[in-house]
């Protein structure tokens, strides 16, 4: 069994009673506020079928790291149709199986867990003249690696961690304390100082996990005093646009929505809450959801939707909704609101249901699909998940079922996983994303596995689904 090692010597059991888990995650709704009190029924436990479709994802994972070990090992992902690998910059950062790690883990593959470590220790080095995307090496890398030291108490992981950790810092010296898109590895150059809320407000919690862990409170301060002035400049209503410059703190673009750009900001400010404790945050997260739930949600035909508004004027903009605004059921759940998030999860599961897969962006009011791609995404997996664990319903295990079966229709090949460049007539791309290992399978086992695997009193997923573990303050 896994345990949860940090410098403090704090090892942990991260597996407990089915029920203790339950009254931990119902002591998080409470607390989030508002609970309406849900209730376990006999339907929630795992019936054979649910075990048999664990182990078919287990076996999907297995397929899928097989190919990225055939023909792409030491390549940040797999490109399956070409059968090739594919690096983000100049080096590979080994994206795939940092991402992969901790989801090994948690489905016992020790054989795949000693291959990506290999891979990890014998070639991973932030030592590069390199310039990366701080959000994106933030939620995959640096979440990954803590999460792999948090569950598999080698040290090497939070060794690497750190040293990315340190030189990611120099992104957050702007005269707002909000950071810059693009830092270089080893000179701290940094680069696009026009940002978007999610790639500002979404690095608390690994930038926390490693102060809490190392004891150094550098790391925390920064990504929070970039979560307080992002915050700040929220508009009168309690929204914030789509694009901000982070030397002047003017807004360059007022959109407001849930979609990508913003959404993790808006997880974040719940989950810093959750893993820190700080109920400044929590504040945080219910004004801005408030906001969010007068101007961007939108009732059609029956079905709950959030939509676009200007920032300003809370006017209605545009009516898309897609792929990546299919995580907010999951975090309406995590912060009380059990009905809406049932009520959007629904909304969710029409989408997935107008080709047999998931489009990447619908118009909800026309009702045709705008962006036609499936690029293997976990949300609304992510948020059948949420839905399940709180409540025991039945349904969000069919909805599993739905998503794990059109998944494998479509998107296996021989060496892998493809997206899709159309639902319509599902044609595949060459891409296999580091998050379909980390997250999409990560969270279709959750979905089907027992449900006391994860401790959710004890554990906050990053964006990325990394499994960040609560750790006794030190210093902050
Ligand atoms: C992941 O990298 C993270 O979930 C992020 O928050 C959004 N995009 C992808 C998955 O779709």
């Amino acid at each position: 069994m896994p345990t949860i090692m940090n410098r403090e010597n704090v090892s942990t059991n991260f597996f407990t009673s089915r029920l203790f888990a339950g009254m931990i995650f119902m002591g998080i709704l409470i607390v989030a506020g508002g609970c309406r009190g849900h209730r376990r029924t006999p339907s929630s436990s795992a019936s054979d079928t649910d075990t048999v479709t664990a182990a078919m994802v287990k076996n999907e994972f297995r397929h899928a790291w097989r190919g990225y070990m055939r023909y792409a090992a030491g390549y940040d992902a797999l490109r399956p149709l070409s059968k090739k690998g594919k690096n983000w910059y100049r080096r590979s950062l080994l994206m795939t199986p940092v991402d992969a790690f901790d989801t090994m883990v948690l489905m016992g593959l020790e054989k795949e867990q000693k291959e990506a470590k290999k891979l990890i220790f014998d070639s991973l080095t932030f030592d590069v003249d390199m310039e990366v995307q701080l959000f994106e090496v933030t939620i995959r890398l640096l979440g990954g690696l803590l999460s792999a030291y948090q569950w598999d108490g080698d040290e090497r992981f939070l060794a690497l961690a750190e040293e990315l950790g340190k030189r990611l810092l120099p992104a957050f010296r702007s005269p707002t304390g909000m950071p810059y898109r693009m830092v270089n590895l080893r000179t701290g150059a940094v680069r696009d100082k026009v940002n978007n809320p999610a790639e500002i407000g979404t690095l608390i919690l690994e930038f926390g996990t490693l102060s809490r862990l190392t004891g150094d409170t550098a790391y925390y301060h920064a990504a929070r005093r970039a979560l307080l002035a992002l915050y700040d400049r929220r508009s009168p209503l309690g929204l914030v646009g789509s694009a901000i410059d982070v030397e002047t703190g003017e807004w360059k673009n007022p959109t407001s929505h849930i979609g990508g750009g913003i959404d993790s900001y808006l997880e974040y400010l719940l989950k810093a809450y959750l893993l820190f404790g700080d109920p400044q945050y929590l504040r945080m997260y219910r004004e801005s959801v408030r906001a969010v739930n007068r101007y961007l949600a939108d009732t059609v035909g029956g079905y709950l939707w959030y939509g676009q508004a200007d920032m300003y004027t809370g006017e209605r903009t545009s009516t898309y909704y897609g792929a990546l605004e299919a995580f907010f059921p999951g975090v309406l759940l995590l912060g009380g609101d059990t009905s809406r998030a049932a009520a959007l999860q629904r909304s969710g599961f029409k989408m997935w249901q107008m080709t047999g897969i998931e489009p990447e962006k619908i118009d909800y009011r026309k009702g045709g699909i705008t962006s036609p791609a499936y690029l293997l995404r976990p949300e609304n997996i992510e948020s059948a998940w949420y839905l399940w664990h709180a409540t025991g319903e039945r349904q969000y295990r069919l909805m599993g079922e739905t998503f794990f079966r059109s998944i494998r229709d479509y998107c296996r090949t021989g060496s892998g996983y493809a997206y899709l460049t159309d639902v319509r007539n599902k044609t595949k791309g060459d891409d296999m994303e580091s998050f379909f290992l980390a997250e999409t399978l990560k969270y279709l086992y959750l979905l089907f596995a027992p449900d006391d695997l994860v401790d959710t009193g004890q554990v906050v997923f990053n964006t990325e689904a990394h499994p960040l573990r609560k750790v006794s303050p030190r210093s902050f």
